[in-house]
């Protein structure tokens, strides 16, 4: 282990045990099973409302209690438009988050025991009043803006609030750089409006479904990957871009196997396709296009053949399904993806997605992009916050359409530099595990390193946990309140999450951690209630609803106020961009010295004997938090390397052969992983899904199992945009034998 005090603490694994519960359906369960399963079972049940934190679709469900107050089981609210009534098998296995054995238990704080890190267990009081007394001496030395907060889900909302009374914006979180930043730039350069979540796809009235990537059906947001089946029984064609035979491939009339990084060819001669064929929306062009005759004269090279060379798929199929998507124009939509950080040019194939939407008039219509709509839960009152000296703003100003903080330049101003005009010194980290979200670990190594103090809060002891100084156990989202979920739909909906359990352990929810720093900061005036339960019960009184009303129905629908789902004939409408038009060429990117419109670009290829690694979700799982949980890990426990049966002959590889694998910078995995030999994945790839590898020991069922794609994701192709870490141009190469001598920990 290294010496420096920010190394990782390696605590030596509990004894294994927890059988899982239950097997959580295989698919998004039927609502009439799992209300069969409740039928029969023998005790008593208790339901209270909850949405969902497995993943940030935040489906409502239902938590049943037996007699014991245990949480047995969860269902999906069926008046919910995220879930329509079922949960998929991450959500229903949400229970084994609760029933984990290895959840953190009591606050730590990092000690030396004869010059050797340890955590010891602390009282609430010592670790908060630490904590408090930190961020005191770090805003007297260096301002409160020099206090980071990364977070992800729920609790970041408490801590949010907590920073902001304090006097620090310098906030980010993994959602935007390492995940959807590039699709929000893209889209709002060109329609003037973010995507959001949940996408406003029409799904369901949909006649033409493209992902270029998306892989809906493994990526398991919930109405989404419903409205997907529903639509193709009504018979909507799909046309699957991937380079590998995704299960959404599987659905598809049109699986085409791009060659990876090229996808901004195939979209430019899609164009091309329906400008000189005639087949874009011409009405809608008209009225609601600026910079149409640019493009036209843009794409006009851009034709099928010059994709061919480039993407490898043929021109006919090009043709065939440009003119496809024109026949069932304006019901397609051409997703805008949501992991979308892949090769540094991600804002700009976004625009390319986004104009190709465009020109089949799909943006406000049935079947396309419907006008989402949502209702605002008033703010419980509070002070003003401080205006901060500067803020996650500066520190990714580099970036001119970055919209929210960059996670990965936060990180790189915690590096002690004479660049840094702004210099973090310390972090507290809520619900995100940044070792496996985080690409270029010796870079976040450093930064963490390099801090003055930081804490984590997380409920189970995953990777992060090792480099904190204080690391402080949240109870599970379903043994507390949190923050009213209103999200954007087609209307408006809230949905309330209330304790169905009392905390396991010494854990406690993030709006009391958050409240009891604020006050031990003095902050008292921010924080001006008991419980929570009287911050949701204030706002859902002045939504014109209750608390009580709320514990009984989990969601309620609100009726919409902006108008028409869908843009009426010839209806004007002025878009949210500078010129209000949907915007074929930008002007605000010309200003900024970009391509005005998308442009392909090559971008580097795997040398000899190296394959380019591709990755994705597992459907039974959500990054690296549910690869501990009982119920989902007893469903898929480790990850594979997909390898073509042309990879496995040249390299000698069998299905179930234990490899390692090194990539192009020399990293060699830490564990090793199991060869799936499958046509289902092209000869220049090899593909694996994210979040397996974990190398905490604490993880008793997590642990040394499979790979972990962040290690091997050293090379990051930086959107010039907004600031995202492209992630796909690493290259690795397969190792037969074991790389160590000695066995690995
Ligand atoms: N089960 C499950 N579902 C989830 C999550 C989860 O953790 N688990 N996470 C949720 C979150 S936050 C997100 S952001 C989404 C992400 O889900 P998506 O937005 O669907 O993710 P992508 O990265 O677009 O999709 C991965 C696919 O891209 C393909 N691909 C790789 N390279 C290329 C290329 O160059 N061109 C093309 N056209 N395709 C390529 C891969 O083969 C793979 O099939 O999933 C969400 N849903
Ligand atoms: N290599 C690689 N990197 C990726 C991706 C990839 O596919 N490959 N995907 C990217 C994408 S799309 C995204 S959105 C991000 C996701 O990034 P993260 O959200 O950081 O992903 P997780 O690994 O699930 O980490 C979540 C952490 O929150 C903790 N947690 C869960 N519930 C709670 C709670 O209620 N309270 C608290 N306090 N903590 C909780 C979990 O234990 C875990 O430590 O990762 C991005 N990074
Ligand atoms: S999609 Fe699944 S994991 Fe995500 S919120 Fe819904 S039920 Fe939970
Ligand atoms: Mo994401």
């Amino acid at each position: 282990m290294r010496s420096s005090r920010r190394s990782f603490i390696k605590i030596s694994a509990f004894t294994a045990g927890g059988l899982a519960l239950y097997n959580p359906l295989q698919t998004i369960g039927s609502s009439l099973t799992q209300n069969n399963v409740l039928a029969n079972s023998a005790k008593k049940l208790n339901r209270t409302a909850t949405y969902c934190e497995v993943c940030f679709w935040k489906c409502a469900a239902w938590a049943y209690t037996d007699e014991d107050n245990q949480i047995i089981k969860l269902i999906g609210n069926s008046e919910d438009p995220h879930c329509y009534g079922r949960l998929c098998p991450r959500g229903t296995g949400g229970v084994g988050m609760y029933a984990d054995e290895d959840r953190l238990k009591t606050p730590l704080i990092r000690t030396k025991i004869e010059g050797e890190d340890v955590f010891r267990e602390a009282t609430w009081d010592e670790a908060l009043n630490l904590i408090a007394e930190k961020m005191t001496t770090i805003k007297e030395q260096y301002g409160p803006e020099s206090f980071a907060l990364l977070k992800h889900g729920s609790p970041g909302s408490h801590f949010e609030h907590l920073f902001r009374s304090y006097g620090s914006d310098t906030v980010g979180e993994p959602a935007y750089a390492q995940c959807r930043g590039p699709r929000e730039t893209g889209f709002g350069l060109t329609f003037g409006s973010w995507v959001g979540s949940p996408e406003p796809t029409d799904i369901r009235d949909t006649k033409c479904l493209v992902l270029i990537g998306s892989h809906i059906g493994e990526n398991m947001h919930n109405s989404q990957v419903q409205e997907m089946s529903d639509c193709i029984d009504n018979g909507a064609t799909i046309i699957t871009v991937d380079p590998r035979f995704s299960t959404a491939a599987s659905k598809s009339q049109h699986w085409l196997a791009i060659k990876p990084a090229t996808d901004i060819a195939l979209l430019l001669a899609w164009m091309n396709v329906l400008i000189y064929e005639n087949l874009y929306d011409t009405a809608y062009v008209d009225l609601y296009g600026k910079g149409f005759e640019e493009l036209k004269e843009h794409v006009q090279s851009f034709t099928p053949e010059w994709a061919y060379g480039i993407t490898t798929i043929k021109p006919e199929e090009i043709r065939k399904t440009a003119r496809i998507m024109a026949a069932a124009a304006p019901s397609v939509i051409v997703h805008p993806g949501r992991h979308v950080t892949w090769y540094g040019d991600d804002s700009q194939r976004a625009r390319a997605v986004a104009i190709l939407n465009g020109l089949l008039g799909s943006w406000g219509r049935r079947g396309g992009f419907y006008f989402k709509e949502s209702i605002k839960v008033p703010t419980y009152p509070h002070p003003e916050f401080p205006e901060p000296k500067w803020s996650w703003k500066e520190i990714g100003e580099k970036y001119p359409f970055a919209q929210m903080g960059i996670t990965n330049e936060l990180i790189r101003a915690t590096i002690p530099s004479e660049e840094n005009k702004h210099q973090i010194k310390a972090w507290l980290v809520a619900g995100t595990n940044l070792t496996s979200t985080i690409p270029q670990k010796e870079l976040l190594e450093k930064a963490m390193e390099s801090l003055d103090f930081m804490v984590v809060v997380d409920t189970m002891p995953m990777e992060i946990t090792g480099f904190a100084d204080v690391v402080l156990p949240e109870c599970t989202y379903l043994e507390r309140y949190d923050g009213i979920r209103s999200a954007t739909n087609r209307e408006p909906s809230i949905a309330l999450r209330a304790p169905a359990a009392p905390p396991k352990y010494e854990s406690k929810p993030a709006w009391w951690i958050a409240k009891e720093i604020g006050e031990r900061l003095g902050l008292y005036d921010y924080f001006k209630y008991n419980d929570f339960e009287e911050v949701i019960a204030w706002q859902l009184e002045q939504m014109g609803t209750s608390l009580d009303e709320m514990k009984k129905i989990g969601v309620k629908m609100f009726p919409r106020k902006s108008g028409s789902l869908y843009l009426k004939e010839g209806q004007s409408y002025e878009f949210g961009t500078p010129s209000g038009k949907i915007e074929f060429f930008s002007d605000a990117l010309l200003a900024k010295g970009f391509d005005p419109m998308p442009v392909y670009k090559t971008h580097s290829e795997p040398n000899q004997g190296f394959y380019r690694l591709n990755y994705g979700r597992s459907p039974m799982h959500t990054f690296s938090r549910t690869i501990n949980n009982p119920n989902l890990n007893d469903l898929k426990d480790e990850n594979k390397l997909w390898v073509n049966p042309k990879v496995a002959k040249i390299e000698g590889l069998r299905t179930n052969q234990e490899v390692w694998l090194e990539n192009q910078d020399g990293i060699i995995s830490t564990f090793s992983i199991k060869v799936r030999v499958t046509e289902r994945i092209r000869w220049d790839s090899v593909y694996m899904y994210h979040g397996f590898g974990h190398n905490n020991k604490k993880l008793s069922r997590a642990f040394g199992k499979g790979i972990s794609d962040t290690e091997l994701i050293t090379k990051v192709s930086i959107d010039p945009l907004m600031g995202g870490t492209g992630m796909r141009g690493n290259f690795v190469k397969i190792l037969k034998e074991n790389p160590r001598k000695e066995a690995v920990l």
